[in-house]
């Protein structure tokens, strides 16, 4: 999907070593954590210098961390509406939090587990974005259709043999009755989401 995206011309995707804005020999990105601690953090110098560079008036900054705003649909949809992001993947422990304060316009995460770095959750962010992106999917139904833009899971699919070891498909999608089939999968749809989400019904809970 990235490639064909970049290849059609819907989004340009730069990936940037932060080494490159170091002034040192040795190209050092991190430091010891000030009043001590496990591990290293990253210098703000070298972030500065790179979104800096990177950079113009319709940018938007975006740090991936454990810390950040929960990325979701909706926010993947506010995002797929901007111009161009810059997404900074830290390392290490963590990030000079002056970078937080004084460079970030928001501060994103996946979703509560641990990574062991922002780069990991980077891919998951753009993915869910560039597919979003006009002229991006096949057909434009797909991202309209999607799980999360409404409120409940998909119904289940399947495809033939109609018969596999014994294990039929419901009779119903057989049937040819569009609307049977419609009323089949959202009953699916309903009891899917109660069983695995029941959070995405909301007060109901069903
Ligand atoms: C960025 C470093 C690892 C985080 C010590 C080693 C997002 N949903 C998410 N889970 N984790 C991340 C994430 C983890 C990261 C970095 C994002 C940069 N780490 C660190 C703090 C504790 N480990 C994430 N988005």
């Amino acid at each position: 999907m990235m490639k064909r995206a970049q290849d059609s011309g819907a989004v340009a995707l730069h990936i940037h070593d932060l080494r490159t804005w170091t002034e040192d020999k040795h190209h050092v990105v991190d430091d010891t954590p000030f009043g001590g601690g496990p591990g290293m953090v990253m210098k703000p110098e070298p972030i500065f210098a790179a979104v800096e560079s990177l950079r113009d008036d319709k940018s938007r900054v975006l740090l991936m961390t454990p810390q950040g705003r929960k990325f979701d649909q909706q926010l993947a949809l506010e995002l797929c509406a901007v111009d161009h992001l810059i997404v900074i993947c830290g390392h290490y422990e963590g990030i000079d939090h002056r970078v937080v304060e004084h460079l970030v316009d928001t501060e994103v995460s996946i979703g509560d587990y641990v990574l062991t770095n922002g780069a990991i959750a980077a891919v998951v962010l753009v993915d869910a974005v560039v597919r979003l992106l006009p002229g991006v999917l096949g057909h434009e139904q797909s991202a309209a259709d999607d799980s999360f833009t409404g409120s409940l899971l998909e119904a289940p699919q399947y495809t033939r043999p109609a018969a596999f070891r014994s294990w039929k498909v419901p009779d119903v999608l057989l049937s040819g009755n569009h609307a049977e089939i419609a009323a089949w999968r959202k009953k699916e749809a309903i009891r899917r989401t109660r069983q695995n989400r029941p959070d995405l019904l909301g007060d109901q809970e069903l």
